[in-house]
């Protein structure tokens, strides 16, 4: 599965390990065969131009870090844009007690909803009491090809003579009737998207009111998929997506694409024809598996800490210059902001004092509304603030002329506390950069006599 999307992968990363010394040259050569590798995967050509400048712009321009290998940098960077591309884990369905759920299958013919209908039943089977519905009244063997799936497997099979939605209704108050929790409608599907189709799943969907519609898809349809997928998407609102097949050679165009088309996650994963092939989607092992390396998680571990580690360097080192102007306040507030709460840092911003024990990520997100709605020679130099910038400021940014008076207040005396800090910039240096963990920091810094720092 995937297999030949992985060996691409691979090659990429083979070339510039191989390559000896690593250049702004060979990553882009580097994106740019990630690029044809999606594309002959059969990824929807706007996810791979969007993949791909996520890619670039994350990867070109990096600073280079002393202790983070490139190639490892370019690791991570794909390996979590792969992650993010295949959604994050659709944790959406699962088994409400005390209820019936109803879950319904939609998606083309042939894309695996009866045979989708019987695993889901099994993968539920020690949590809940499934019902199993045929409601595809128009392939003369559908009916049939379900009550075999059920029978075979001991589960409760229903349906009728009947039109879709009758059956759907009644095979609802059957399950109520007899303490089935968990419904499973299997619909009919249509080559190709129809009207009359579209109409009938919508008339279930109103009848029966699902908890959960599934878009069963089958893996090995490439990007052609999306567009079926964005349909049946608008018509019926669909809350995931099971995509089955995944044990054939399926390229990865519908895998990678329908996330980012859809905004809807995949949920399951067919991993063959038997009623026990159905698995969890988890986009970080699928996304281990493209890039083609065991110790990936380890290698982004090691490579996100030395950045951030890197990071708070700089940040100390800046602060310690005594020349830190709002625009590099900003970038501080954005290194912090991905650290999340770093009290010990937070301590040497520009913070109202009584804020210190509140939500910090608020303030944070206050700080930079301010500085983001003032033009660059604002963040210079805050001193040609007059009243009707500030003014601006506020309208700009959602927050009080206060608040404006408040921030700039606290950065000026923050800038005088730095002043008197950098006389122990060396122990406050060793805090900032030789900490393995940064959340000890707080704890070290209190080490400090920080009333020798009043302000
Ligand atoms: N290898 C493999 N085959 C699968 C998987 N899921 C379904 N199939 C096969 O795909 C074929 C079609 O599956 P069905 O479940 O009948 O598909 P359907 O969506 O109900 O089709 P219609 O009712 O005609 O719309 C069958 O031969 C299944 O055995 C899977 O995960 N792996
Ligand atoms: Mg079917």
């Amino acid at each position: 599965m995937l297999d030949r999307l992985q060996e691409k992968i691979k090659d990429v990363f083979r070339n510039l390990s191989g390559s000896g010394k690593i250049s702004e040259k060979n990553i882009e050569d580097g994106i740019r065969e990630i690029k044809l590798a999606l594309l002959e995967a059969d990824v929807n050509y706007k996810v791979v131009k969007e993949f791909v400048d996520e890619i670039k712009r994350e990867s070109i321009g990096q600073k280079v870090i002393s202790n983070v290998n490139p190639v490892d940098l370019f690791y991570k960077i794909v390996y979590e844009k792969i992650k993010e591309y295949l959604g994050p884990e659709n944790k959406g369905f699962d088994i409400k007690p005390g209820k019936t759920n109803i879950v319904m299958l939609v998606g083309l013919q042939g894309s695996g909803k009866t045979t989708t209908a019987a695993k889901l039943a099994y993968f539920f089977k020690d949590k809940a009491s499934p019902l199993i519905v045929g409601a595809d009244i128009y392939r003369p063997a559908a009916k049939e090809q379900l009550r075999n799936l059920a029978v075979s497997n001991n589960f409760a099979f229903y349906t009728e003579d009947k039109d879709p939605v009758t059956i759907c209704k009644n095979a609802i108050n059957y399950a109520k009737k007899n303490l089935h929790n968990l419904v499973i409608l299997d619909t009919a599907g249509r080559l190709h998207i129809d009207n009359e189709l579209m109409k009938e799943l919508v008339d279930i969907k109103k009848a029966v009111l699902p908890d959960y519609i599934f878009f069963v898809a089958d893996a090995m349809v490439g990007q052609s998929i999306v567009d079926v997928a964005k349909s049946f998407d608008e018509h019926l609102d669909i809350n995931g997506v099971i995509l089955t097949k995944f044990d054939s050679d399926a390229k990865g165009g519908a895998t990678l694409s329908i996330k980012k088309v859809t905004g809807k996650s995949i949920s399951f994963i067919g991993v063959g024809e038997k009623i026990q092939d159905f698995e969890v989607f988890y986009p970080e092992r699928i996304a281990s598996r493209l890039i083609g390396r065991g110790d990936i998680l380890t290698l982004v571990e090691k490579t996100t800490k030395a950045i951030e580690e890197y990071e708070i360097k700089e940040m100390t080192e800046k602060m310690m210059s005594g020349k830190m102007d709002l625009e590099d306040l900003l970038k501080q507030l954005k290194v912090l902001k991905k650290l999340g709460g770093v009290s010990a840092v937070m301590e040497m911003l520009p913070l109202p004092s009584g804020v210190k024990n509140a939500d910090p990520s608020e303030e944070i997100k206050k700080m930079e509304a301010i500085i983001l709605s003032m033009t660059p020679l604002e963040r210079k130099n805050y001193r040609i603030l007059n009243i009707s910038r500030k003014k601006r400021i506020v309208g700009g940014s959602g927050t009080t002329m206060r608040d404006i008076t408040k921030f700039l207040d606290n950065f000026q005396k923050m800038s005088k506390m730095v002043k008197k800090f950098s006389k122990n910039a060396k122990i406050l240096e060793k805090f900032m950069t030789s900490n393995k963990n940064v959340l000890d920091l707080n704890d070290k810094i209190k080490d400090i006599d920080l009333k020798n720092f009043k302000l």
